[in-house]
């Protein structure tokens, strides 16, 4: 029994959807489609390296897609159906590109949670996708995923079968046992058949991004497979992606950014290779990039600068010469980090200004160096439409800054399941209101100035301010809360709450910290510093001046 439909997803107006499809922004092939032509084609190159263990391990196109394949056909003798959604909580990896294939190919809609997620993310992501199934892996970093998974199944009644890489308990499914290959050939014939006959549409959702939120919990942004293919093929336009790159996953495959910016779609879908490491901890970065010849990887700006200063303190260790392409996007790179980019680890930089949500902006790879350094790029594709406005909703000129609204081919036109919450981002005719604050020089280039939303971007990591805000007055002592950025060295900016505690009370950083911890909140949106104060300042219309407390914040750091 089909237990969902697809309400909830807001589709393109039609005439605007048939526009694309003729204009051939919208290919009407799926993603898995589009794939196993390019696979066909390369079955024996080598598609995947997973540089986790040691020595990696390698599969190539043919092996990959049989083992899609397979794991497709897996997924439904479990009893899952086509637009069922299973949530995906994997680390980078061989096996979350294998089951995101799957997934693909299947119809089963994979939704994008982070490995940093905990109970308090991931049972709001559950339910809200109304999730069948859960992949985790069984421990990682201490912290034993396959435990919570099993105590959300017991809660979620819609959540039946928890997929587990690693030692399976209490019925869960070997998860590296579904994505095992085919027996045999007649076997790997039989299931490429079956799954081609599951053809989905090309229209319905291939995935589940998460949005960075800066309301309460996060939102759910649905792709489709013509929108989805049209972001990685314009992303890998942009940095001339083709079939001798080899692309370096560090970030977690799950945000957009690495998964399809171009990514590990782009990669695969051009016919390249895609390297997976877990963590983009430098040493092991640098040294993977000189082992398997990366040419493309993609970082947030505190990752960058982290491998600017190794390869600084330890010049030519590593030999980096096949690296052509960075890119760096997720938070505002300090245009001084930017200058040090291209010359220390000998590539061009490529600033990438996006949004799981949709648009993307890049700076050109011929761009002069100043524009480069200097601005976050322009729109991917040439029917992205773009418009900076002033707070009554008009037009401004170039060189000023302004709120940016966007629409375009791959950009949806309003999250999942969230109508109120979509009466407000999507303004007027569709336009996704991101909360940036940009500014459009006369080459085109934006630039971004600041935001007009209430979250705090940690080192390309998003937090809502109203998330952390409401977690906090769940704390008996708490009379007012207000949850602000504080600049910071590395990640650009850090969380800090002020709190005014009830009369007689005490609060500190401690108990809050114990207090997220408790309530299974993900790590990063721990607050990170208190300020105890006994009034929150007000605006003028009666709200609490987010703007005066991080100017305070500025101030005392300046200062100390
Ligand atoms: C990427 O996606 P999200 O959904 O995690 O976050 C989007 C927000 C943007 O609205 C903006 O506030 C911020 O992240 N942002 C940047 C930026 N790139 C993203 N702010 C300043 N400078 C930049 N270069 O972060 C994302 C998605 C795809 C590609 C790249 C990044």
């Amino acid at each position: 029994m089909p237990h969902h439909t697809r309400d909830g997803v807001v589709p393109w107006p039609t005439e605007v959807a048939a526009g694309y499809r003729e204009a051939g922004y919208w290919l009407g092939r799926t993603l898995g489609d589009l794939l196993w032509e390019v696979a066909d084609a390369r079955a024996d190159e080598v598609a995947l390296v997973d540089s986790a263990v040691e020595p990696a391990t390698r599969m190539t196109y043919g092996e990959m897609v049989a083992r899609a394949d397979a794991a497709a056909l897996r997924l439904l003798d479990l009893g899952l159906e086509p637009d069922d959604r299973l949530l995906v909580q994997l680390p980078n990896g061989w096996e979350f590109v294998v089951l995101t294939l799957a997934c693909f190919r299947s119809g089963v809609i994979p939704v994008m949670a982070l490995p940093a997620h905990r109970r308090h993310e991931l049972e709001h992501l559950a339910a809200l996708s109304e999730a069948r199934a859960v992949a985790v892996p069984g421990v990682l970093r201490d912290f034993d995923h396959q435990a919570l998974a099993h105590e959300l199944a017991a809660d979620l009644p819609d959540l039946e079968h928890v997929l587990v890489l690693g030692e399976p308990t209490g019925g869960a499914v070997d998860l590296a046992a579904l994505l095992e290959a085919p027996a045999d050939d007649a076997d790997r014939r039989t299931t490429r058949e079956a799954v081609d006959a599951l053809d989905p549409d090309p229209g319905s959702p291939a995935c589940f991004l998460i949005s960075g939120g800066t309301t309460g919990l996060p939102k759910l942004i649905t792709r489709t497979h013509d929108d989805y293919a049209c972001n990685v093929r314009a992303t890998a336009a942009t940095c001339d992606l083709g079939s001798d790159d080899v692309y370096l996953g560090t970030l977690p495959a799950s945000h957009n950014f690495p998964l399809a910016c171009p990514g590990v779609l782009g990669a695969l879908l051009v016919g390249g290779r895609v390297v997976m490491l877990p963590s983009p901890a430098p040493e092991r970065s640098l040294a993977t990039i000189e082992a398997e010849g990366v040419t493309v990887s993609a970082a947030v700006p505190a990752v960058a600068q982290a491998w600017v200063e190794h390869r600084q303190a330890n010049p030519g260790v590593h030999d980096l010469s096949t690296l052509r392409v960075l890119q760096v996007g997720g938070s505002r790179l300090p245009d001084a980090y930017a200058a040090r980019i291209g010359p220390v680890l000998g590539c061009t930089l490529q600033q990438v200004f996006g949004m799981a949500e949709g648009l993307i902006n890049t700076t050109r790879l011929e761009d002069p160096d100043e524009a480069i350094c200097s601005t976050q790029g322009r729109p991917v594709h040439e029917a992205d439409e773009v418009r900076i406005l002033d707070p009554l909703g008009n037009d401004l000129p170039d060189g000023q800054p302004g709120s940016i609204v966007t629409r375009g081919p791959y950009t949806p036109r309003g999250y999942y399941r969230a109508p109120d919450h979509n009466a407000r981002a999507f303004v007027d005719d569709g336009w996704y209101a991101s909360g940036d604050v940009v500014v459009r020089r006369p080459d085109g280039n934006l630039v971004v100035q600041g935001r007009d939303k209430d979250m705090i971007n940690r080192g390309g990591e998003k937090i809502s301010a109203e998330e952390v805000e409401t977690l906090v007055y769940t704390m008996e002592a708490a009379d007012m809360v207000a949850a602000v950025s504080m600049p910071d060295e590395r990640l650009g900016e850090r969380l800090c709450v002020y709190v005014v505690p009830k009369a007689g009370r005490e609060v500190t950083l401690e108990a809050i910290r114990d207090h997220f911890g408790a309530s299974g909140v993900a790590a990063y949106k721990w607050p990170e510093r208190l300020e105890l104060v006994t009034a929150l300042p007000m605006t003028k219309v009666g709200k609490i001046d987010k703007k005066a407390l991080r100017e305070r914040l500025t101030l005392t750091t300046a200062g100390s």
